[in-house]
């Protein structure tokens, strides 16, 4: 599955709050392969190597939970990613139902 994902920072490894100056919203093209989130720069071209900084902004999805962001009123169709070393993202998709698409796909790997 891919798309237009819009990226913040909640919480870092170990749970521990994304510091200010971090915690701002980014658009991402968003490639979801195997047990890997890759949140590209660019948008999505089969056949490509990854840069290193897409690698640096891949999120492992094993053992992490995709949830609708009810407690977040700021923006819609937004979705909370916890990953399996607690870090959080709040993920904002094009539509409701890009949003629970996303939730779906996630849960399911
Ligand atoms: C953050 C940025 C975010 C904002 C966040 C700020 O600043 O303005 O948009 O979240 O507020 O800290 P920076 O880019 O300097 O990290 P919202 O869009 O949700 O308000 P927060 O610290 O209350 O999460």
């Amino acid at each position: 599955k891919h798309g237009v994902l819009t990226r913040k920072s909640h919480a870092d490894m170990d749970g521990k709050r994304t510091p200010r100056g971090r915690r701002g919203w980014k658009k991402f093209y968003a490639v979801l392969k195997g047990m890997i989130l890759y949140l590209q720069k660019d948008e999505y071209k089969p056949d490509t190597d990854i840069s290193e900084v897409d690698l640096k902004n891949a999120v492992r999805i094993h053992h992490a939970l995709a949830t609708c962001a009810t407690d977040y009123s700021k923006r819609t169709n937004v979705l909370k990613l916890k990953t399996s070393d607690w870090r959080v993202f709040l993920l904002q998709a094009g539509s409701e139902e890009e949003m629970m698409s996303w939730i779906f796909r996630i849960n399911l790997v």
